[in-house]
């Protein structure tokens, strides 16, 4: 069940160490990741299939799939698993198409003409992770904005299931997005592959994407190591719940649970405007644990994580903002007031009625959002993470007239004569 604390008497050290998660403190998953990486940097496809065969038990000779596969396993899931994932797709869509604005030019004197233009990063390389959930959605929430903003190159690597394949609701996935091929690798090895290239597995310039500890290390690592970015790094799943006596402690205990089957390292932490409340979640989250299919890892997750007993709302508040979850769920009829008080947080979900289940799958919002406190300095996954911004400026000989004297005196206090006569020359 969740542990208790009352805010009122946490020192701030304690509060601090409350918020701290997945600090990795004696470097044991940097240690293991790092080997993976160099390990597959050196051997590539044959380091792949060693490790495939080593943490997915699968021994792999093609390390994909195409187009006639997929289009296979895509016949095996019902016409109405295939009605929901078009409805997911399509609300995704609506969502992310407006965020490809296009900005206006500035004259910022006259003759003097600034402006903006994105362009698509050429190749994305998106991780589905596999584990013990395989997540079709998560290849919506990566490539309908890799479609949207135009990326010319989209790989995708994902761990093999049992059967040496992956599963139909993927690969319906991989049709709607009109991708015909899957690399078939999980883990810290796929996101080295992407990183450095294989003979089967492109080189791509960004890599976005969910997973575990061992994958978020990895995506860090590599970034450091190589030239490619990442989106952010996305951990295990979080959430936090304010709730105040207006919730019902039925819906804060599921929503809690939603959290919890992710895996045994996510986190679900309830910050409660009573104690009584958080005892009411407490009985619920064990009547609802007991018909869990995944009782077992949601269990782990509940043991892992914490209830929080705050004097009134703008306490709960100020607690989220230091913990900077990756989902806030505002269950209280004053959702709307506490709006501008949010600072740090990753997606929000206002009201009873908005469960995180919406936005994990279809509400149209994406899912892939910042975790373990990165949601102080990192937003979720847009169609923005999927280009860069290019400045463009021009020039007229009235525009030189106007800022030519300026950059000819800046240049000159900072002693950079060439600067000065690259304007000079031109007058
Ligand atoms: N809660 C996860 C996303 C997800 N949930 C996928 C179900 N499937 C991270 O935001
Ligand atoms: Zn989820």
């Amino acid at each position: 069940m969740l542990k208790q604390y009352s805010l009122r008497n946490l020192t701030a050290p304690e509060v601090a160490q409350l918020v701290a998660r997945n600090t990795d403190a004696n470097h044991a998953i940097q240690d293991a990741v790092l080997q993976i990486i160099n390990d597959v940097r050196e051997r590539g496809d044959e380091s792949l299939r060693e490790l495939t065969a080593k943490f997915d038990k699968i021994a792999l000779d093609k390390l994909y799939l195409e187009k006639d596969d997929i289009e296979e396993l895509a016949m095996t899931i019902t016409r109405d698993q295939q009605r929901a994932l078009e409805i997911a797709f399509q609300n995704i869509h609506r969502f992310h198409s407006v965020q490809l604005r296009k900005e206006r030019s500035v004259e910022t004197m006259p003759g003097v003409k600034c402006w903006r233009e994105a362009r698509p990063i050429e190749k994305v390389g998106l991780y589905i992770p596999g584990g013990s959930a395989v997540l079709p959605s998560t290849l919506l929430m990566l490539g309908v904005p890799a479609r949207i903003a135009g990326c010319k190159e989209i790989v995708v690597c994902s761990p093999p299931q049992k059967s040496g394949k992956i599963n139909g609701f993927v690969a319906y996935c991989l049709q709607l997005l009109k991708i015909e091929r899957i690399y078939l690798t999980g883990g810290a090895q796929a996101i080295a592959a992407m990183a450095y290239g294989t003979d089967s597995i492109p080189k791509v310039d960004k890599i976005f994407g969910p997973g575990n500890q061992f994958v978020t290390k990895a995506k860090s690592l590599v970034q450091g190591m190589t030239n490619v970015s990442i989106d952010m790094p996305a951990g295990p799943s979080e959430v936090l719940v304010i709730a105040d006596d207006t919730a019902s402690p039925a819906f804060v205990a599921a929503d809690l649970l939603a959290q919890a089957e992710h895996g045994p390292d996510s986190q679900a932490v309830l910050v409660a405007t009573s104690q009584a409340l958080i005892q009411q979640v407490n009985s619920e989250l064990a009547k609802q644990l007991e018909v869990l299919p995944r009782a077992e890892i949601a269990r782990m997750a509940i043991d892992n994580s914490y209830a929080v007993a705050v004097d009134n709302l703008q306490e709960a508040l100020s607690f989220s903002n230091t913990y900077a979850p990756e989902h806030l769920i505002l269950e209280t009829d004053e959702w709307e007031s506490l709006i501008p008080r949010i600072v740090n947080a990753g997606s929000v979900f206002l009201g009873h009625l908005t469960p995180e289940s919406a936005g994990d799958y279809a509400s149209g919002t994406n899912h892939t959002l910042p975790t373990s406190g990165y949601a102080r300095s990192y937003s979720g996954v847009s169609v923005d993470s999927f280009v860069k911004k290019i400045t463009f400026q021009h020039i007229s000989s009235e525009g030189l007239n106007h800022i030519g004297s300026t950059v000819e005196i800046l240049a000159e206090l900072e002693g950079l004569h060439a600067h000065k006569n690259a304007v000079s020359i031109r007058k």
